[in-house]
């Protein structure tokens, strides 16, 4: 670790800030090149803090970066954890204003909902399906506050894993119903298929993601508890939506997942 308490608090605002205006901003690293990830975490538990501090829940958790799709198109060879909150929830269907966010980019994931706690280390994909009550399909909806959607992973982490809303689909399945490897997933933008891929693009399996979410949390004395939504990380690259946009996820066997777009151009 590298920066002093003091600009973690300093930094957390930043990231505060350009969260709550929907503006862009350097990277933190611009300023800060010593940064390292567990700084990058320091400055998002600082960021959970004011979120806590201002009414937010938090509801759960999101693994990032577990694909080695979303690895190559975002230069980052490491997956990365960030909280969500009641207010990222979005119902399924319904719209997202454009007008909230700096420059939002859609992902088919797979999330689990648990029934028990998972443990803080050395948690495993077996001990998460034990504790998985169901598995639904998701849209996650990321939103990286940095400009050009272009950022190192000290920063990233800073900024919650470019967290910013989800859709949870109504098809729940027991996660040993579904083939975890080979479920196949469209993503679909405005009628025109996207991206494709299948579910062991997330480290062989989501249930492994949401393991090594477990573990990271763990490590920042946090815990990923009973009742809570884990988004086990994009299965494809992500893309780019603007107004008047309508995506869907389309899971084998795991149900489909849509929402809208609005905004200043709709
Ligand atoms: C970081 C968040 C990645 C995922 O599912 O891989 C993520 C980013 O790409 O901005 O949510
Ligand atoms: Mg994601």
């Amino acid at each position: 670790m590298t920066l002093s308490t003091e600009a973690v608090e300093t930094l957390a605002d930043r990231v505060w800030q350009a969260q709550a205006a929907a503006t862009a901003i350097p990277k933190l690293t611009h300023d800060h090149p010593g940064m390292t990830v567990s700084d990058g975490y320091l400055v998002q538990n600082a960021l959970r803090a004011r979120y806590e501090a201002a009414g937010h829940r938090v509801v759960g958790w999101k693994a990032g970066l577990t694909s080695r799709a979303k690895m190559r198109q975002m230069g980052v060879d490491q997956p990365s954890v960030g909280f969500l909150t009641d207010r990222m929830a979005v119902l399924e269907s319904s719209a997202i204003d454009c007008t909230e966010l700096v420059h939002p980019r859609v992902e088919c994931e797979v999330a689990f909902v648990l029934a028990q706690d998972l443990p803080a280390s050395g948690c495993t994909a077996e001990q998460v399906l034990a504790a998985t009550v169901f598995i639904l399909p998701a849209i996650e909806v990321i939103d990286s506050r940095f400009e050009r959607f272009s950022f190192d992973l000290p920063s990233v982490v800073a900024d919650n894993s470019s967290s910013a809303r989800f859709v949870l689909g109504s098809t729940a399945r027991r996660p040993t119903e579904v083939d975890r490897r080979t479920t196949g997933v469209g993503l679909v933008q405005n009628g025109e298929v996207v991206a494709t891929g299948a579910t062991a693009a997330v480290l062989g399996d989501p249930a492994a993601a949401v393991a090594l979410a477990a573990n990271l949390v763990g490590s920042l004395g946090s815990r990923l508890e009973a009742g809570m939504t884990v988004l086990s990380g994009g299965i494809t690259a992500a893309f780019a939506v603007q107004p008047g946009d309508v995506v869907s996820a389309r899971f084998q066997g795991l149900g489909t997942v849509d929402i809208r777009f609005t905004g200043d151009s709709a």
